[in-house]
């Protein structure tokens, strides 16, 4: 199967998918020596480890819990005789960081990439009626030509050890669901739609391309009721009375597409889709002409015991957080999360601004765990050797995140790059190949932004002229100036703020982070930094700023929960930002943003 697609699986007349998750098989590799002693065929010691998860936090030893370099993981899985004459394919959700697929010993793809979802074609390889062989042979070291960025260093021990730029634990394994899925032979590979309202109507505009030359047409059902169709791999769909997606409104329809030859259905592929329009006018965002002022939460894929892997529980507790609190987008900081998580977003109403994994973008000087040991130096990013590499890499995980998120109605901007050093001379090139790609792959064209650093200021942030929204990440009362020099933090903050009316030309702001290190367990009268009085306090403070500026069109603070961290003196296991806890119960914060969120109109400062 050589024909690429990130379309996510379904079950359809054509199309069966079987799902490969549950107890795998597991070892660890450090000599590197697996493929050479035929551990594509079978592990020869091995422990049992469960897929989707990461598999760090199940061990009790903490050489286990922190290693780094190769893994295995192995599986069977049985292929029913009556898919013979169909396409077989393996697909997997996301395999953290590199990955090769082995199956019954041949080697069938390989993957660079953690958060990105893609097939291995099988076809060839797999025996019907009978049980074959999968291996994935992964690794989890961190170089600087990956997203996110990192490195591996190599203890006295000889044990290698992973050293992320970036905030958050380098947790690795399969964390998303596997799949076995049996295609036609031709099919569906891609589609996409792009919505205009006129009146109480919409016109859906759809292309779908498929790997052969029969007919294709699309059907639109509101429930069971068809109302809408057309022929052809391209046109437009009509709506009658159209029931629009919206925020905390969510309505979507069910769109079949159906490959034909004669009577009979080559292929059909589904998919429930929300119909809405997203644009940035006169400063406002605007989701079906109507101005919507964004708030929420940075996020994290981040949970106790499973690390990062997609767990169904947690996400259905996150969006009912998220619905109590009064909120309405999230990012999906720092990388592309599950495709689930979007499915639910769809379904109950949020926006979504969607990341690449471009996080770490930074020698060291604002990584504070790094620079903490020592490691702190100062060079331009996008001037480096491995700059040609990682753009490459760049540009890869950004056309498959589009092309897989495309379609939702909750994704409405891209988030290119999470606070990369931007003040040198490389930047510009480096950041117009990336903005200029996703406005040409997104056929919806939706606003970009990319997440701007602490002292990235708009007269030396080389990069922002590309926003069609600046999105800033602030700790003014944190990292600057906190506890009692408060009061100069917002001085300072106001004096940005007043740089930055200058540098907008028209564009919204948004806050893509702020926020306070808070232990659930402390409380002191008066404040200190850590307690619980301290985070509403700096709330407060930050919250006061951005009602005094009529450009800032949104908040999304940092972070909806507490989440874990390599381990360093910054960190008391893991960043304590969260409203809530890692448990997901709330700080007294979450009370806090619940009175302002639920009672800020929809539409605040639509008007300014
Ligand atoms: C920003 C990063 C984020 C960190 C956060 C923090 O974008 O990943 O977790 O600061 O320090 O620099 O809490």
């Amino acid at each position: 199967m050589q024909d690429k697609s990130l379309l996510y699986p379904c079950e359809s007349s054509a199309r069966r998918v079987v799902s490969l998750d549950g107890m795998w098989r597991f070892a660890f590799d450090p000599q590197g020596q697996g493929v050479d002693k035929g551990w594509t065929m079978a592990l020869p010691e091995s422990i049992t480890m469960p897929v989707p998860a990461s598999f760090c936090d199940f061990f009790t030893d903490k050489d286990s819990r922190e290693y780094c370099g190769d893994f295995w993981y192995e599986t069977d899985f049985f292929v029913p005789g009556e898919w013979e004459g169909k396409d077989i394919a393996v697909r997997f959700g996301s395999v953290t960081h590199h990955a090769r697929i082995f199956v019954n010993g041949v080697e069938v793809t390989a993957h660079e990439g953690g958060f990105l979802p893609f097939d291995a074609a099988v076809t060839d390889i797999v025996r019907y009626n009978q049980h074959n062989h999968l291996a994935v042979l992964a690794n989890n070291e961190l170089n600087e030509t990956m997203l996110p960025a990192g490195r591996t260093t190599t203890l006295s021990n000889g044990k290698k050890m992973a050293m992320p730029y970036f905030d958050f634990y380098n947790y690795a394994g399969i964390h998303r669901p596997v799949k076995l899925m049996a295609l036609p032979k031709e099919r569906v590979l891609d589609f996409s739609v792009v919505h205009s309202l006129s009146g109480t109507d919409a016109d859906v505009a759809y292309t779908v391309t498929t790997n052969g030359d029969h007919a294709v047409c699309v059907d639109v059902y509101d429930g069971a009721e068809k109302v809408a169709h057309a022929d052809g791999k391209s046109g437009t769909l009509h709506i009658e009375n159209v029931r629009l997606w919206n925020v905390h409104a969510a309505y979507l329809y069910s769109f079949v597409i159906r490959i034909t030859d004669g009577e009979t259905v080559v292929d059909e592929y589904h998919e429930k889709i929300g119909i809405r329009t997203f644009e940035i006018k006169d400063g406002n965002f605007l989701l079906n002409g109507k101005a919507v002022y964004l708030r929420g939460f940075g996020k994290h894929e981040d949970a106790d015991i499973r690390g990062r892997g997609l767990d169904l529980a947690t996400v259905k507790r996150d969006y009912e957080l998220m619905k109590w609190i009064g909120a309405n987008c999230f990012r999906t900081s720092h990388y592309p999360y599950a495709e689930e998580l979007y499915q639910m977003a769809d379904e109950e109403g949020f926006l979504v601004i969607d990341e690449v994994p471009a996080v770490g973008f930074m020698e060291s000087t604002m990584n504070f765990l790094s620079a903490s040991q020592g490691n702190g130096k100062k060079v331009g990013w996008f001037e480096k050797e491995t700059t040609p590499q990682l753009l490459e890499n760049h540009k890869a995980a950004l056309i498959d995140m589009i092309n897989r998120d495309k379609n939702h109605a909750s994704v409405i901007a891209w988030s290119i790059l999470n606070e990369p050093q931007c003040t040198s001379e490389g930047t510009e090139a480096y950041f117009k190949t990336l903005f200029d790609l996703a406005h040409e792959i997104d056929p919806q064209k939706r606003p970009r932004t990319y997440a701007i650093v602490m002292m990235s200021l708009p007269n030396n942030s080389k990069g922002q002229q590309f926003a069609d929204f600046i999105s800033l990440n602030r700790y003014y009362g944190w990292y600057v100036m906190g506890g009692m020099n408060i009061v100069d933090a917002e001085a300072a903050f106001r004096r940005e703020m007043d740089g930055w009316s200058m540098a907008l030309h028209g564009r919204p702001m948004i806050f893509t982070e702020y926020g306070a290190d808070t232990m659930p367990s402390e409380h002191k009268l008066p404040s200190v930094m850590w307690s619980q009085e301290y985070q509403n306090e700096y709330l407060d403070m930050n919250h006061a700023v951005f009602d005094s500026y009529d450009f800032v069109k949104g908040e999304l603070v940092w972070n909806f929960a507490d989440f874990q961290t390599t381990e360093g003196i910054m960190r008391v296991n893991g960043n304590k930002k969260g409203i809530f806890t890692r448990q997901r119960q709330p700080k007294d914060a979450a009370f806090h943003f619940r009175a302002r969120w639920t009672s800020l109109p929809v539409d605040y400062k639509a008007d300014k």
